[in-house]
């Protein structure tokens, strides 16, 4: 508002120099500050600034951040803390914010004392952002002045300029950038990515507002993340859909010799237990001395041994306080939480004992196979696929049509065992699940070696119907829990069987989705010589139909099944298309239907 553009300070001083070689290093290098140059670090740029805010907030100053796609796939990140300071850092004369943005590892922690922090990856910060984007841009709203700097490629091309006037009790930072096309493989951000991760931040951090939008969609599409209750309700979040053994999340949350603590849990009556740890808000999959002091807090206090003195570190000595307290008030709850105790210690003697067996038997007889696999006769893995098939009579067709050399057919009877729900041993005992584990030869759990698996691909053929998706669910389940690396690494796939055959004048035609049906009807003309059959079963096809349709690897569509290990806390479970070399081209439509099929059960 008539204010002139004025430079707050326009020195090149000679640290300048060393900047420029520090920001050189970074684009030489890109994967060692980031990670890698894949769509992962792509996604990390925006964690990277996000967690400058997160800092913010933690340290009491920012409620909401704000996360904007642009259709471009720049990246705004907005938020209503201090602002990054502008005054000139006296060992640079520079102002502190074109600091932050172009010197390596300065990042934003200026005085610390925050109560908690959050760490970017490496705690490499955004000059790293800045030095891997075409641009970046930031406007500093402080004491009723907008000051804004341009970058390019991590170089300022203009000094820190205030530009205009804000109201006078407004602050807050604002950042967009676009991340450089020469450094990575892609510069396409996933919606679903940026969610899991925010939300997940959002619960990490309680009371603080994230909300993301997507202006690559019209009208634009917005998630917005806030939890009053923080990692308490992320609890909740895992257990939804679960029955919690009592009504209470119980956790404690307080400092022990510097070092702060939140722990949150609540037993359901499921037989997996799903145990998340974070430090400094970034995900511990394996754990730690911070998940050691959670276990041995929630053994020692059922033991009731506890006495201050020999509690070990800040995690135990936290939670064991409070849940003693918690225990004496509600003796209820321990009572159900020492009762599952002792059925998991059952369970798991049992599943020890069925697991021996298991390997004791492949051992010995240099593995048996199941009766009912018909193997394929290639023993390369490479070539060979094994197809999971619901029903016997469906089972059968496919033993006929199939091209023996490479494919193995596995008849699966009636529904497949909810391994969510049952007991370890249970699981280990029951038939289909035993045949498929000696099948695929891998192992499972911590046996499970991926070297000795005996096909290389794993198909599940089921009726398309609701109970064949529901089988192919409870599969996609079992391997999950046992087997995970199996979906990673790409190794699973749905068959995809015709819903409608279409007869005129002795031709013949598939047709996989009601649409295509229209489609082809609409081809072929509609009158009285269609013959259209609907497919209630996999078991109503002949094995040659079977073969055209579902299982000859020229013609057939298979969904390959695969899994974001990225944030185990929320697996998405995506399936991708893959069509025979001879398919028509209109069958393409498939995919857009396939693209995401909602959460596996976690
Ligand atoms: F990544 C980043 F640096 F570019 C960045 C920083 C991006 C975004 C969107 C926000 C931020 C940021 C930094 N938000 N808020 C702050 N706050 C400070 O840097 C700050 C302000 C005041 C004081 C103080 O001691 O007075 C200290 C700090 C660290």
């Amino acid at each position: 508002m008539g204010t002139e553009d004025t430079e707050v300070t326009g020195e090149y001083g000679a640290d300048q120099i060393q900047i420029l070689e520090g920001l050189e290093a970074v684009r030489k290098r890109p994967g060692m500050y980031i990670g890698s140059t894949s769509a992962r670090g792509l996604h990390h740029l925006v964690y990277e600034i996000v967690d400058n805010s997160v800092d913010e907030a933690l340290a009491g100053y920012c409620t909401h951040i704000r996360v904007i796609i642009h259709p471009d796939n720049s990246v705004t990140v907005t938020d209503d803390g201090r602002g990054i300071p502008v005054g000139i850092n006296s060992k640079t004369g520079k102002p502190a914010v074109e600091v932050v943005f172009t010197v390596l590892h300065a990042g934003g922690k200026f005085g610390g004392g925050g109560y908690k922090v959050s760490g970017g990856l490496h705690g490499v910060g955004a000059s790293v952002v800045n030095a891997l984007s075409t641009y970046l841009e930031v406007e500093v709203c402080h004491e009723g002045k907008i000051y804004f700097q341009r970058y390019e490629r991590g170089r300022a091309v203009s000094g820190l300029k205030v530009v205009g006037e804000c109201e006078s009790d407004k602050r807050g930072t604002k950042v967009t950038f676009l991340p450089d096309k020469e450094v990575f493989e892609t510069t396409v951000f996933d919606f679903d990515t940026l969610k899991q991760r925010l939300r997940e931040v959002a619960f990490l951090t309680k009371g603080l507002r994230i909300t993301l939008t997507d202006e690559r969609e019209n009208p634009p599409k917005e998630r917005s993340f806030h939890y009053e209750g923080g990692i308490r309700e992320f609890v909740q979040y895992l257990n939804k859909g679960k029955t919690p053994l009592y009504p209470d999340v119980i956790d404690c949350e307080g400092m022990k010799d510097g070092v702060y603590v939140e722990v949150a849990f609540q037993h359901n009556d499921g037989y997996n237990e799903s145990v998340y740890s974070f430090v400094n808000n970034i995900i511990t999959p394996e754990g730690g001395t911070h998940m050691t002091g959670f276990r041995n807090a929630l053994t020692k206090t059922f033991k009731q041994k506890l006495g201050n003195s020999e509690a070990r570190g800040a995690v135990e000595s936290l939670l064991s306080e409070k849940l003693s307290i918690y225990l004496e008030q509600h003796p209820q709850v321990g009572k159900l939480i020492v009762e599952k105790s002792v059925m998991a210690q059952r369970a798991r003697d049992a599943a020890r004992k069925a697991r021996d067996l298991t390997r004791r038997k492949s051992a010995l007889d240099g593995m048996s196979l199941p009766g009912k696999l018909a193997d394929c006769t290639d023993k390369d893995p490479k070539n060979c696929e094994i197809f999971l098939v619901e029903g016997d009579s469906a089972g059968g067709s496919a033993k006929t049509a199939r091209a023996r050399a490479t494919q193995a057919i596995l008849p699966l009877r009636g529904k497949i065992l909810n391994v969510e729900k049952a007991r370890l041993d249970r699981v280990l005992g029951n038939a289909e699940i035993k045949a498929m584990i000696t099948a695929f030869g891998c192992g499972i759990h911590e046996d499970f070696d991926i070297t000795k698996l005996r096909y290389d691909r794993i198909i599940i053929m089921t009726d398309a119907d609701v109970d064949g998706a529901h089988i192919a669910t409870l599969l996609l389940t079992f391997f999950y829990r046992f087997m995970p690396e199996l979906i990673k690494q790409g190794h699973v796939y749905l068959a995809t069987p015709p819903l409608y055959k279409l007869e005129k004048n002795q031709k013949v035609w598939y047709a996989y989705t009601d649409e295509e049906l229209a489609d082809i009807i609409s081809q072929v003309g509609r009158d009285q010589n269609n013959k259209i059959q609907r497919y209630k079963g996999l078991g109503e096809m002949d094995p040659e139909q079977l073969w055209e349709t579902t299982m000859d690897p020229s013609k057939r569509i298979l969904k390959q099944v695969s899994m974001d290990d990225d944030d185990e806390s929320s697996v998405d479970v995506t399936f991708t298309t893959l069509m025979g070399d001879q398919v028509e081209p209109r069958r393409e439509f498939i995919e857009e239907n396939a693209k995401r099929v909602g959460n596996l059960d976690v």
